[in-house]
């Protein structure tokens, strides 16, 4: 954490701004999103544009609420970046804007600081709870949405070790000044694409157990994923699926890369009980203690498992 700046001051260069331009990272989710808005709604007399490099899901449109958020945008004095760790997550927006950029506010642990002032508070859940203290005078039922939206997402609906006592009095908040907590939530977390069920039914098929039931495995070739119209946007969300599973200390998907035959990429979540990183690390690989992915080059998804499962043998006993 280098902050160049404090939270008051954050708060003083917005209030003080009347156009501002707010960059989301590319990939783009809830938090970044939710931010973003929530401080645009909590500005309503201020020009302020969100843009994002990448399209908005369909699933998250009711976060952007119609608003374009293309980066051909016009002028604009002041640009700003929330929940992008580095500049490149930012994709062609940071390098259309790059140079310009003043704020960045951020909660990610590692990270750089490309803009003028750097806010930074890596021990809270989500870039929301950030923007919430900025913005707390100036909530209306619009910014509280937004702002739901954005700090339930990054906690898993509330579930992850991110979530502090402040995460649920900032949620209250939130819920007193309007948020639509059932509405978002169901949107969020009840609103899977069709293409994510299809990757779901697939990886409990190809589901196995290794090390007594302590280490489940998902598999996808490449073959399996054109057969049954799996892109891998959709596999995203099997990483978690393994490690919600009675007994299941670590989780490991690996799926052949797509257009790269024998390439294999592995993502791991783990419990407490394991590292997972040491695992991924013996790979060539890394990441958290509890999140990490790498890759290994095989012949046959029955050769980049036993690669993987020597890794784990090593780690796990
Ligand atoms: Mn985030």
């Amino acid at each position: 954490m280098s902050n160049n700046i404090t939270l008051e001051d954050v708060r003083a260069l917005l209030c003080g701004w009347d156009d501002i331009l707010i960059i989301t990272h590319c990939n783009p989710d809830a938090d970044t999103l939710g931010s973003a808005f929530g401080i645009k709604n909590a500005y309503p007399d201020k020009k302020i544009r969100v843009v994002c490099a990448d399209t908005i899901p369909d699933r998250l449109k009711f976060i952007t609420d119609g608003e374009p958020t293309d980066i051909s945008a016009e002028e604009y004095s002041h640009i700003m970046t929330v929940d992008c760790a580095q500049l490149h997550l930012t994709g062609e927006a940071g390098k259309k804007y790059g140079e310009r950029i003043e704020l960045k506010i951020d909660h990610h642990r590692t990270g750089d600081d490309y803009a003028k002032y750097n806010y930074v508070e890596d021990t809270t859940g989500s870039a929301g709870e950030i923007v919430y203290k900025i913005v707390k005078d100036r909530l209306n039922r619009k910014t509280a949405d937004s702002l739901y939206a954005a700090i339930s997402s990054d906690t898993g609906c509330f579930r992850y070790s991110n979530v502090s006592a402040d995460t649920h009095r900032v949620a209250a908040e939130l819920i007193e000044a309007g948020a639509d907590h059932s509405r978002i939530n169901a949107m969020l977390f009840e609103n899977k694409p069709k293409a994510e069920i299809a990757a779901t039914r697939l990886a409990l098929n190809n589901l196995k157990y290794y090390f007594d039931g302590r280490v489940a495995l998902v598999t996808f070739t490449n073959a399996e994923k054109e057969k049954n119209g799996i892109d891998d946007d959709s596999l995203g969300a099997v990483s978690s699926l393994t490690r919600e599973i009675e007994g299941v200390e670590l989780g490991i998907v690996i799926k052949e890369k797509t257009g790269k035959d024998g390439l294999y990429k592995l993502s791991m979540r783990s419990t407490e009980a394991v590292d997972c990183s040491a695992v991924c690390k013996l790979l060539g690989g890394g990441g958290h203690m509890r999140a990490s992915g790498g890759s290994v080059t095989a012949d046959s998804i029955e050769e980049a498992t036993e690669l993987t499962m020597n890794a784990v043998r090593e780690i796990i006993g």
